[in-house]
């Protein structure tokens, strides 16, 4: 099912091990497996396509060739609570490199785990991990889907890629070697200085900070004004009473969608 073909990637980092696949099920699935024999971090699945890409609770992931899918295998220290602002870390690491590559665009962060330009989603991140016995993670797997050349038109929500946005010159193979450094540098940060640095930054680019936002938690759905970020990734709204509610799993809409 494989073609290992490095001349695919580029020169990366000393901490990537790169896999090239043609064509694959979804790199979360082959890095879940390295990381279950034992691989060590750094290990990097890339494929050109998916054939079953997957968002969050198993929605899909479209992947035609010509966008970036990617998985770095990670095995951080700190509770799944912790090692879930790795979400943020991507997020950061990403709109830098989207910068670096077209400092005339605006990426934005939406909580928790999407980075668009002008409202329209051009990513999204999956963290599937284990729990190791006594608490903590065994592993990580940090997945990353970027539009480069195409988006869908049906995804029941805005979408946009850098090639719509008029970046025509850049590939998934440039976006790596822009976003690979990137993902280093916060990881280093985050390691040594825990989420505090990471979170400012990660605000300064977020979406509706003080606007109103429609938050859906489980069942429940209701408007409020997005605050903040707390210390631990979980966002804080204002509700309409003015008290405060924080919040560690949900989504959030623009109140109109
Ligand atoms: C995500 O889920 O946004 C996480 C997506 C992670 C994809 C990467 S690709 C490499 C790695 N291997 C995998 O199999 N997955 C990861 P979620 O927040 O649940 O959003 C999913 C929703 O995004 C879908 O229901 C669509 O509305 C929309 N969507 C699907 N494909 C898209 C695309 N290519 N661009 C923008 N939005 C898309």
């Amino acid at each position: 099912m494989s073609t290992h073909s490095p001349a695919q990637l580029p020169d990366l980092p000393a901490f990537f091990t790169a896999h090239y696949y043609e064509t694959i099920t979804s790199t979360n699935d082959v890095a879940k497996d390295k990381a279950r024999a034992g691989a060590p971090a750094g290990n990097l699945i890339v494929a050109g396509e998916q054939r079953a890409g997957r968002g969050r609770t198993g929605r899909e992931w479209t992947s035609k060739p010509g966008n970036l899918y990617m998985s770095l295998l990670l095995r951080p220290p700190g509770h799944a609570g912790e090692v879930a602002q790795i979400s943020f870390l991507a997020a950061q690491a990403l709109s830098d490199a989207i910068l670096q590559i077209a400092p005339n665009l605006e990426p934005q962060h939406k909580w928790p785990n999407d980075v668009l330009i002008g409202g329209a989603k051009i990513s999204g991140i999956l963290l599937e991990s284990a729990a190791r016995a006594g608490g903590g993670v065994e592993w990580l797997v940090l997945g990353m889907g970027v539009n480069v050349a195409h988006h869908p038109q049906d995804a029941g929500q805005s979408t946009t890629s850098l090639h719509t946005l008029g970046i025509r010159k850049s590939t998934p193979h440039s976006l790596l070697a822009a976003l690979a450094p990137r993902l280093l540098h916060w990881l280093d940060v985050w390691q040594q200085q825990g989420f505090a640095p990471l979170r400012m930054a990660w605000l300064q680019r977020a979406q509706k900070l003080n606007e109103q936002i429609r938050v859906r938690v489980g069942g429940e759905e209701f408007v409020a004004t997005f605050r903040d970020l707390d210390g631990n990734g979980n966002l804080i709204v204002e509700l309409p009473d003015g008290s405060m509610r924080s919040i560690a799993a949900g989504e959030i809409f623009l109140p109109h969608n």
